[in-house]
């Protein structure tokens, strides 16, 4: 008798291009299994990756999607290749089922620009409200926390950007962490 298998929950991770998407999901990963990173000026990330990983003693499957102000894509054809591939992945199953979004920004970034509120608004939408209490703000380039006034100046940030750039979305149930490559 064939035996029904549990799908895998799958979390997806979003965020602009160079906030650490990949590299967040290389510490749950073998070195052989890990996915490309860089320092490079344009976007790494081309194409959608999933890596299967087990975090907390449970199996996951982390998405890896190209960041959202890519050098070469605008932002709705990701949204929308996003979309393709995981109508093509989980069509079998009757649909997509996301499990979680991860959503990065760089903590050290100063400034909200135009196209930081322009990624957000899209986000939101392509996610909708009611899905808001399964995303994770995660914040990425945490400095070690020997390094105390860094971490304060981060601190401080973090502060702002949940009073004000993620206030609506933490306000309907989106939770927070930090990404900390050192400790
Ligand atoms: N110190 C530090 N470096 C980081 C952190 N996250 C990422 N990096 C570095 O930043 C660079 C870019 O990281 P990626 O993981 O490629 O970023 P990404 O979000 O996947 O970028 P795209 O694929 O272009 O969307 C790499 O050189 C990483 O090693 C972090 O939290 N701390
Ligand atoms: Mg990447």
């Amino acid at each position: 008798m064939p035996t029904k298998t549990t799908p895998v929950p799958v979390i997806l991770l979003m965020g602009c291009t160079g906030s650490g998407k990949t590299t967040f999901i290389n510490t749950f990963l073998e070195e052989d299994k890990q996915l490309r990173t860089g320092d490079d000026l344009e976007s790494v990330t081309q194409d959608i990756a999933s890596a299967q990983a087990v975090i907390g003693g449970r199996e996951v499957m982390l998405v890896d999607t190209p960041g959202f102000d890519d050098t070469f894509r605008p932002e709705m054809t990701i949204a929308a290749t996003i979309a393709d591939w995981l109508a093509e992945r989980y069509s079998a199953q009757g649909g997509a089922v996301i499990n979680g979004i991860i959503y990065m920004r760089d903590i050290r970034k100063v400034r909200m620009t135009g196209t930081d509120i322009a990624n957000r608004t899209m986000f939101e939408k392509l996610i909708g409200e009611e899905n808001f209490k399964n995303v994770r703000l995660m914040t990425s380039f945490w400095p070690p926390s020997s390094d105390i006034e860094g971490t304060l100046d981060c601190e401080k940030r973090e502060g702002m950007l949940m009073q004000k750039f993620w206030r609506d979305m933490a306000a309907r149930g989106s939770t927070t962490a930090r990404f900390n490559l050192y400790d």
